[in-house]
């Protein structure tokens, strides 16, 4: 039977809170800091309700409730996916053991800073999509922006009841600093480079919940595979509220790839911009920047805290268990492709241990190339030539081998003067993000759309383009 979650708490919870008061309290203490967060930081636009779903069960059928929610209001709460029973820890040196209810002292350092850093994202993204509803395309897209920030806020508490419950003083100190810390603050940002930089329009709100989310996809799910029973349930829900965050993405970037292929057809160019329109070569940029960007959030090719990860059972591989291998993985290599000071490329074995954060990664690019296909696909059933792609792994990056090379989005290693020559034909320019910016009018009426971007093909839940997802104040 699938855990009720309790409702009539004050903070909604399938984990027995009533039952341990020093906790209860100690949360009941965070929650009106995360409600002042969520009233100075969170989306900006005012509104009498929005259709959201909200977390009633966390069993495989029916988890979910629809409707309208003020959304300062929302239940923001605390659920864990069902147990395991008799779960035992898939990988590493204690391959085999049952997995952990409690922390062993000496793994409590490393997981309070994977899950500082998971935690850290998840209000950092809601921060930088604050003023987004001030622009939306539609009420549809509207309500998407809403559940997307209520359930990044969920993640928060999910990330900060961890902290509470298991890390004693030092877990309350840095669930506070959650909240200190600001997307791109100069004194105090967030801690990851993609959480800092800005989410100034619904392009970018699209590709940001395709790529960055789907980082967040695949981060969450080798950190399901902990043998940290409670981190492990925390992620396997937090990946079901997840998938709809990346459909806004996929579905988002469609419905502009198919609006400018209209818009290319219509008036037989390219040069869209004057029919109000985004072309196709800026959303290639916009592609770039943000799939690099995302990128630099795995982490180096190769990195020693992975494999430590690893070996101690707290951070797994993507679907670890299905995976052939001996789950150790002390005698296997991989190849790594490292850019060279001449300007070519070499290849290096390296320990497989050593390189967990390219596995990931690599899984990564694989889902990605996904996205990119099916939107080549919408240029092709509009008879248009132009293909978008991903650039190569080494383009623009802050992180990792290629940090300090610069790299064409085909995987020349260039000069400094030729890539800023070029610099402008593969990423945003000033220019572009000033022109989408233009196209940001917000349309509020109910079945009405922006110019720039087609409607859904489906509704929410089954309402139609046109219902009132949102009511407006
Ligand atoms: N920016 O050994 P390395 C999501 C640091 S998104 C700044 O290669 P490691 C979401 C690193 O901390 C998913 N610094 O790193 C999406 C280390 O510092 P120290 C978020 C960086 O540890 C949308 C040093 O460089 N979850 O959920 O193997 C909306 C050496 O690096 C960066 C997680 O990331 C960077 N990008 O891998 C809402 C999961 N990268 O120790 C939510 C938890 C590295 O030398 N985190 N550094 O001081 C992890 O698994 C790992 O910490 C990382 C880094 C994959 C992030």
């Amino acid at each position: 039977m699938p855990t009720a979650i309790d409702y009539d708490a004050k903070i909604p919870n399938n984990v027995g809170l009533a039952d341990d008061r020093r906790l209860q309290r100690a949360l009941e203490g965070w929650q009106p800091k995360f409600l002042g967060w969520w009233g100075e930081m969170g989306p900006a636009l005012e509104n009498h309700g929005v259709y959201l779903r909200t977390a009633v069960s966390v069993g495989r059928d029916g988890w979910a409730h629809f409707g309208h929610v003020n959304v300062p209001d929302y239940r923001w709460g605390i659920f864990l996916a069902e147990p395991t029973p008799d779960r035992r820890i898939a990988f590493g040196e204690h391959q085999g053991e049952p997995v952990w209810q409690q922390i062993p002292g000496e793994y409590r350092a490393d997981l309070q800073r994977l899950i500082v850093i998971q935690g850290d994202t998840e209000p950092a993204s809601v921060e930088q999509q604050r003023l987004l509803g001030l622009t939306a395309p539609s009420l549809y897209d509207l309500r998407n922006l809403f559940q997307v920030n209520v359930e990044e806020g969920r993640h928060l508490w999910a990330m900060v009841y961890l902290l509470h419950a298991y890390f004693g003083r030092e877990g309350r100190e840095e669930a506070e600093a959650l909240l200190y810390r600001n997307s791109g603050s100069p004194d105090s940002p967030r801690i990851l480079g993609a959480f800092n930089e800005e989410t100034a329009d619904w392009l970018a709100f699209y590709m940001f919940t395709y790529f960055t989310d789907r980082d967040g996809k695949y981060q969450l799910g080798s950190l399901k595979e902990s043998a940290f029973d409670p981190l492990s349930r925390t992620c396997t829900f937090m990946l079901k509220e997840e998938a709809h965050h990346m459909m806004v993405g996929t579905t988002g970037v469609d419905r502009v790839v198919t609006r400018s292929a209209q818009l290319v057809r219509e008036h037989d160019t390219l040069d869209i911009a004057a029919c109000g329109g985004i072309p196709l070569d800026i959303i290639q940029k916009y592609i770039n920047f943000h799939y690099t960007v995302s990128l630099d959030l795995f982490g180096s090719e190769t990195s020693t805290n992975a494999a430590n990860y690893y070996t101690a059972g707290l951070k797994g591989r993507w679907q670890e268990e299905r995976r052939s291998d001996d789950h150790q993985l002390t005698e296997d290599g991989v190849l790594l492709n490292k850019p060279v000071q001449d300007g070519g490329w070499s290849e290096e074995e390296v320990p497989a241990l050593l390189a967990l954060n390219l596995d990931l990664r690599d899984e990564y690019i694989a889902d990605c190339q996904t996205g990119v296909k099916r939107w080549n696909r919408i240029l092709d059933e509009h008879g248009i030539d132009f293909r978008l792609a991903l650039p190569h792994p080494a383009f623009n990056r802050q992180v990792g081998l290629a940090a300090g090379h610069r790299v064409t989005p085909d995987g020349t290693i260039v000069d400094e003067e030729t890539w800023e020559a070029s610099r402008r034909h593969w990423l945003p320019t000033a220019e572009d993000l000033a022109f989408v910016r233009s196209l940001m009018q917000p349309v509020y009426e109910r079945g009405k759309i922006a110019s720039w971007v087609a409607p859904p093909v489906n509704g929410i839940n089954g309402k139609p383009f046109d219902y009132e997802y949102v009511r407006l104040v």
